[in-house]
């Protein structure tokens, strides 16, 4: 089913783009000539299908060949899917979707196999502790960085709905570990790595009662409702998060959002924006206000400035307190030890983006239609002179808003996230204009000649844009190549599939950063979830195993203790425990049949033992919710209870063969009580 589906999606792109490609060819070199006959059915082509000179030359722009490789992969967070969207750039082909909170059959993320099933029972909240959560939103992925450079190793993101956090190894593209992060229940912020992985960020986004898994009602807002900015501490041999070296400092209950990693110059420090800073509560329904408008009183909000290499000695120096297993840095010692700063930042603001030279952080105005940009340099200094405006009700030093920023540019309604080329220029998505704006940075970064924080360019796009991600653009070291804008709506860009329309991601190239004019290339509908931010890495970063091992485990990817090769295959009772070590090759299972009786545990250890590329299997079981995708040289485990009598079919869920549908076998439940003695 799989092959097929694919097979047929790669042919009907493909055949689009070849007549694009072959029609454009003909209109560039033999438009005014004359065409040859060759050409003049290009040509024809063309005209049949109404595509413009242009046309032509976008889809060359986008065009990979069959059989050829993208240069970049771009991964994007699959919104309230739950899960992570794998995508070929400029092809924009999808090539995986990556199960990381919600289960996922064809991957047998959560149907009986132990690698789904620990991963996301482990990702299951310790407080409060009765919830088995099967869905997440996911919101920002961040790849491992060595240097500022993505290294290809891991990748994390964020549950916006449940405050957890995904590790997925891109050995095998496969989601190693989901932490519930203590003391914070819905998560935005971050997010993002430390230039050298030594911590993957992420912040709460609405407070909760402090500490988590304590109550106290709204009109305590303010005394007892808390956030956290996180610093998860990442294993480098494996990418797992190990909380006990973490740490996190404590919030005040302002709505923190965005967030994004110091680099370079401002290596050491990580920003995290806020609204809310009137801790508004709402209560329509209530007698008060509704949040919208109370949290927008204020004409000033709250960037945060973090310094996490001195929260780290402060945590080393025994200065922080372990609250539900997690070192947590209290306001008070984060305000004392010079970790925690607040600069204002124009009311309800969003997106705070690092530029490549670590010196420019970038604000997107929301409301208004303003960036602000501040200079890295000046926050250092203002801070070492304690030049503060006050202090904020929690004893958090605000630093002064004309001390610390270098500029303003007005790029346009509804300003939101800004990426960075290597040339100097920022380009911030525009919500509300549907547009993408290309400014330029201080003097000391741009390298075009253009006068610093002026609006240079601007290209609409197809709507109401969120994100949107350049290639290799959150690195030290952007390349100028592609900028993908995510969007939100696309009302009426692609065929009518109901009243729930695809998102859009449209594909538009940069020009080399230089200044030429931003260009769209191509439009992308995106079936599933709300992607809200993606990084794009290239391709040849990526060192995936296209194969494992003989007898990985994929949950440790070690030789699993389990697996087995040809000719080990057996059975063993042990009380009512049967335990089955069984081989799947093409096409065939050893054993085939499988004598239980009913209400026997059954422990079954399932080694695919094909070292050929691509030649997976399934292995499926009618009526016992059991499925799972083996990989060539993967050894899976499965644990269940035989509760139902009868005779149950087992197949293979992958197309692996000419005998596929013979690749089957039975589960024969002897009904209790039964004369017949299973083995
Ligand atoms: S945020 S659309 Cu959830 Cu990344 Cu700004
Ligand atoms: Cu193995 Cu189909």
């Amino acid at each position: 089913m799989k092959l097929r589906a694919k097979t047929a999606f790669v042919a009907a792109f493909a055949g689009m783009v070849l007549l694009a490609l072959t029609a454009s060819a003909a209109c560039s070199d033999n438009d005014k000539k004359g065409a040859s006959s060759g050409n003049a059915d290009l040509d024809a082509i063309a005209q049949e299908r109404g595509l413009t000179p242009e046309d032509m030359k976008h889809a060359l722009q986008q065009f990979v060949p069959p059989g050829s490789h993208d240069e970049y992969v771009m991964f994007a967070s699959g919104g309230h899917s739950g899960q992570v969207l794998v995508i070929g750039m400029p092809s924009m082909r999808i090539l995986k979707v990556i199960a990381v909170f919600s289960p996922e059959p064809w991957q047998g993320y959560g149907y009986g196999a132990d690698w789904g099933e620990q991963t996301l029972a482990e990702g299951n909240p310790t407080i409060p502790a009765d919830t088995d959560l099967t869905w997440g939103d996911t919101h920002h992925p961040a790849l491992s960085e060595t240097g500022g450079e993505y290294d290809g190793r891991y990748l994390y993101i964020n549950d916006r709905a449940n405050g957890r956090v995904g590790m997925i190894d891109l050995r095998d593209f496969r989601t190693k570990q989901l932490v519930a992060v203590p003391n914070i229940q819905t998560s935005h912020g971050g997010m993002f790595v430390t230039p050298n992985s030594e911590y993957v960020h992420v912040s709460s986004k609405f407070p909760e009662p402090w500490p988590a898994g304590s109550y106290a009602d709204l009109t305590e807002y303010q005394q007892k409702y808390r956030g956290a900015s996180a610093w998860l501490k990442i294993d480098q041999a494996t990418g797992r998060i190990n909380l006990d070296e973490s740490f996190e400092v404590e919030l005040p209950p302002y709505t923190q959002d965005l967030a994004d990693s110091g680099k370079k110059v401002s290596e050491g420090w990580g920003f995290i924006g806020s609204f809310n800073t009137e801790m508004a509560t709402g209560g329509i329904s209530e007698g008060g206000n509704s949040l919208e408008a109370g949290a927008s009183r204020n004409n000033f909000d709250y960037l945060h400035a973090i310094n996490w290499k001195k929260a780290e000695e402060v945590v080393k120096a025994g200065k922080a307190e372990k609250i539900n297993g997690i070192n947590v840095i209290s306001l008070e010692t984060a305000a004392a030890e010079g970790i925690f700063y607040l600069i204002p930042e124009p009311k309800s603001p969003h997106g705070i983006d690092v530029d490549p030279s670590g010196r420019y952080m970038v604000v997107g105005g929301k409301l208004d239609p303003h960036v602000t940009v501040y200079d890295f340099n000046k926050i250092k200094a203002a801070a070492d002179a304690k030049d503060f405006e006050g202090q904020d009700a929690f004893g958090i030093p605000i630093l002064k808003f004309d001390s610390v920023v270098a500029g303003q540019v007005e790029v346009g309604a509804g300003p939101l996230h800004t990426q960075f080329d290597s040339q100097g220029h920022g380009y911030t998505s525009l919500f509300l204009e549907s547009a993408v704006a290309k400014f330029t940075l201080g003097d000391d970064v741009v390298k075009t000649g253009e006068a610093p924080f002026t609006l240079v360019d601007k290209i609409p796009v197809h709507y109401n844009i969120g994100h949107l991600a350049i290639t290799e653009g959150d690195t030290v070291t952007p390349d100028d190549k592609y900028l993908v804008a995510l969007n939100k709506w696309s009302i009426d860009r692609f065929l009518t599939v109901g009243p729930l329309h695809p998102q859009n991601f449209q594909l538009i190239d940069l020009k080399g950063g230089g200044t030429e004019k931003m260009e769209m290339i191509a439009d992308m509908p995106i079936g599933v979830g709300e992607p809200h931010y993606t990084q794009i890495i290239k391709a040849d970063k990526l060192k995936a195993l296209d194969i494992y091992p003989a007898g990985t485990d994929p949950t440790t990817m070690t030789t699993s203790t389990n697996a087995i090769v040809a000719g080990e295959e057996k059975v063993e009772r042990n009380g009512n425990t049967v335990e089955v070590w069984m081989s799947a090759q093409r096409s065939h299972f050893t054993p085939d049949i499988l004598r239980v009786k009913e209400g026997d545990r059954v422990i079954l250890h399932v080694t695919n033992i094909e070292q050929t590329k691509d030649a997976t299997h399934g292995f499926a079981i009618s009526q016992y919710n059991v499925q799972a995708s083996l990989e060539p040289g993967e050894t899976t485990n499965f644990d269940f209870i035989a509760s139902k009598a009868g005779a149950y079919n087992f197949y293979c869920t992958e197309f692996c063969s000419a005998l596929h549908l013979e690749m089957a076998g039975w589960l024969l439940v002897e009904p209790a009580g039964s004369a017949v003695a299973a083995p």
